[in-house]
């Protein structure tokens, strides 16, 4: 069985790997008409290491371009909360903004103006669906990662039983596309029964909630999918809560510190750590290019690393994991 989860582990860096090397340009040298302009971040929420590790690529690569970094974040990862850090934003006129829209199209207003005063904007980690007013756009392959999650939760359930996905947010790109893999790839694995995906709002009670109600139906359970940092921490609880930590498996998201703890102590087997400090480099490369009247690319896909028990003390594993400061 351990063979096996690593094979699939090694699948997800092999599909993923080599967008991240293509898509990761080193940092380019310093442009002199960069210098001293202002870089607005706009995570999906703040105190989220995910975000965190971003901002220090952020920071890092700005640094490089002696261009300054104002980070604002919305409370909770919410439209409502961020359309109004976004008014504010614009209304300081930075020369660029990166940002991570919380719903793919209840963002397009206050980007659209964003846009209309003159500020480019850069996409990190979730999307729009309408991007024609944004320069270029990096994240993970979230739909590729969630095929892989899968193929890895099947192994761990011995390919059969009933399995369950909690979906962080609808409308945020990330959650739908992580899902949607999900749901594409389990299709291929007949013998184990699809019990669909439940909706947490970010909220890691919420998906406690979930666990514990969902193994009060189908006290059956084999495992479940949780599609980012609070999905998974939340999923976890659940099961501890019913005494049912390591017989009912989870494939969780992310790689913040209590998931990390949560791995190390049996409760989480697998973890799809995405590589937000690259994100955030990648991010200032493309719109410092879109600054300067250089090519930018629309696209730029990023890669994800599988973490398991077995290969956390890895260097290259230990780098992949979240930072909770610069
Ligand atoms: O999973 C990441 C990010 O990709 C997603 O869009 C929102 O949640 C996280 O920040 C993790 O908490």
């Amino acid at each position: 069985m351990r063979s096996r989860i690593i094979a699939a582990a090694v699948v997800v860096l092999a599909a993923t790997a080599g967008g991240c090397s293509q898509g990761t340009p080193a940092t380019t040298t310093i442009s002199a008409d960069v210098h001293g302009k202002k870089l607005a971040f706009v995570p999906g929420v703040s105190g989220d290491s995910f975000y965190i590790s971003m901002q220090c690529g952020i920071q890092d690569a700005a640094a490089k371009q002696s261009m300054q970094v104002n980070v604002q974040a919305p409370q909770q990862f919410d439209p409502s909360l961020q359309t109004p850090v976004v008014n504010g934003v614009v209304a300081q006129k930075p020369d660029a903004m990166l940002i991570a829209p919380t719903d793919d199209s209840a963002m397009f207003p206050p980007l659209l103006q964003a846009s209309q005063a003159g500020i480019p904007i850069g996409l990190v980690d979730t999307t729009l669906k309408n991007r024609s007013i944004v320069q270029t756009a990096v994240s993970t392959d979230n739909r590729a990662a969630g095929a892989a999650a899968a193929d890895t939760l099947a192994d761990l359930v011995g390919g059969k039983g009933k399995v369950l996905v909690i979906a962080f947010k609808a409308g945020a790109t990330t959650s739908d596309a992580r899902q949607q893999g999900f749901e594409a790839q389990i299709k291929n694995h007949p013998g184990v029964e699809y019990l669909g995906a439940q909706i947490n709002d970010n909220d890691p009670a919420k998906a406690a909630s979930i666990v514990s109600a969902t193994l009060a139906t189908h006290p059956d359970l084999t495992g479940i999918f949780a599609t980012n940092q609070f999905a998974a921490e939340g999923a976890a609880t659940g099961l501890r809560n019913a005494g049912r930590t390591g017989d009912v498996k989870i494939v969780g998201f992310d790689a913040g510190p209590v998931q990390v703890q949560q791995l190390q102590q049996g409760v989480v087997q697998a973890l799809i750590a995405q590589k937000p400090y690259e994100i955030g480099t990648a991010a200032v490369d493309q719109i410092t290019a879109a600054m300067t009247g250089k090519p930018v690319r629309a696209e730029v896909p990023s890669g994800t690393v599988a973490v398991t028990k077995d290969n956390l003390a890895e260097p290259s594993i230990q780098q992949a994991l979240y930072r909770t400061g610069c």
